[in-house]
């Protein structure tokens, strides 16, 4: 049984607002689908970052920028179901739940997600807009995978993105960027990306060294080759293991 991140810069066109990648998303779930996912979990991307960072979202809710947490919500929403439906066409009995209604006006209240895995269904969270009326907050996915990792003790937690894995600095940038296989402590340095509200690369690397204190064996993997997943713990795996 696994939890997996489907990134935002698979998707969506992170540079175009609500640009949805639908081959993209077709091809990492019909490998998903044959994995086993206990809760899958997905990225903003162009439906959460753009209209976040034009609303100076996350901060102190305003007359302004009240109506842009709305916004995202609704596009998060948007994205949520397209995501649901190429799920369900796969066979995964997909619930969508969004994090906005976890909201407690304190904390996530996690419950509704353990009571569709105990159904036998697979709850589909995601980054997300939520507030408690004053503070407009942006739970990003990467932290709901810690969550799931708590919550159901997964033989793996798998986050895709749009990279080999973690090198040890940002490979679209720097051609000579060296790919960490297995993380042990090395020195990295990581680029902040243009349009992301939850701190890229770095709050990733930072939330897959928690789920590995969790315990579980954690991946980052390029999920345009999303085939790649199968071949986690054997010699041929290409990607970063934590
Ligand atoms: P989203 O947050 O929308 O869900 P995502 O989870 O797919 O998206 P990003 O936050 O966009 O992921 O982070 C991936 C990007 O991080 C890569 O496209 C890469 O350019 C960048 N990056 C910066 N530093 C590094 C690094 N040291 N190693 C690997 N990627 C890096
Ligand atoms: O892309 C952030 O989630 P992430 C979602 O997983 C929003 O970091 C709404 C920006």
């Amino acid at each position: 049984m696994i939890v997996v991140k489907i990134g935002g810069s698979l998707i969506t066109d992170k540079r175009r607002y609500r640009t949805f990648r639908r081959s993209a998303a077709e091809k990492i779930i019909s490998v998903i689908s044959g994995e086993n996912p206990a809760i899958i979990v997905h990225g903003g991307g162009s439906f959460g970052h753009i209209a976040s960072k034009r609303y100076e979202l996350p901060g102190p809710l305003t007359e302004r920028n009240a109506i842009g947490g709305a916004l995202v919500k609704n596009d998060m929403a948007d994205l949520n179901n397209r995501i649901v439906s190429i799920l369900i066409r796969h066979g995964i009995r997909a619930v969508g739940i969004s994090p906005f209604t976890l909201f407690n006006g304190d904390t996530m209240d996690y419950s509704p997600v353990t009571r569709t895995v105990k159904s036998g269904f697979v709850p589909v969270i995601y980054g997300d807009f939520y507030t408690d009326g004053k503070y407009g907050g942006i739970i990003s996915g990467d932290d709901l995978m810690i969550e799931a990792c708590r919550l159901e003790k997964p033989e793996k937690a798998i986050f895709l993105s749009d990279v080999d894995g973690v090198f040890d600095r940002d490979p679209k940038k720097y051609r000579n960027a060296k790919l960490i296989s297995k993380y042990e402590k090395h020195e990295l340095n990581f680029n902040t990306v243009k349009n992301d509200v939850t701190g890229g690369m770095d709050r990733k690397f930072r939330s897959m060294l928690q789920c590995r204190a969790l315990g579980i064996k954690t991946y980052l993997i390029n999920g345009n080759y999303p085939e790649r997943m199968r071949d986690t713990g054997s010699e041929n795996f290409m990607g970063t293991e934590f």
